[in-house]
């Protein structure tokens, strides 16, 4: 706990214990294998890689202004779609 604060710990499969091994963090989806939540949108790398299918690396995966965190812990808005509610699709329908 006194040294090596930039590198892996050799012992430890998953260093910051975000559910993805050190390893797949570097060699697989470039994560911060030291970093729990690589791009701090508040969701930890495991669960945007295994659970919300969200990119690690990107705070705001669909590009709608909201960071995933933000979708999936306060608003329950899919950050996967850009318009969870399609309220923008149903204009462009009723407009015509
Ligand atoms: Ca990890
Ligand atoms: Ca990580
Ligand atoms: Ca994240
Ligand atoms: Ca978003």
């Amino acid at each position: 706990m006194n040294s090596n604060n930039n590198i892996t710990d050799p012992l430890v499969a998953d260093s910051d214990s975000d559910g993805l091994n050190d390893g797949d963090e570097v060699n697989t989806h470039n994560t911060i294998p030291l970093v729990a939540d690589s791009d701090n949108d508040g969701l930890n790398d495991g669960a945007e890689v295994n659970t919300h299918l969200t990119e690690p690396l990107v705070a705001d995966t669909d590009g709608d202004g909201l960071n995933d965190g933000d979708e999936v812990n306060t608003h329950t808005t899919d950050p996967l779609d850009v318009d969870t509610d399609v309220s923008h699709r149903f204009t462009l329908c009723s407009s015509t």
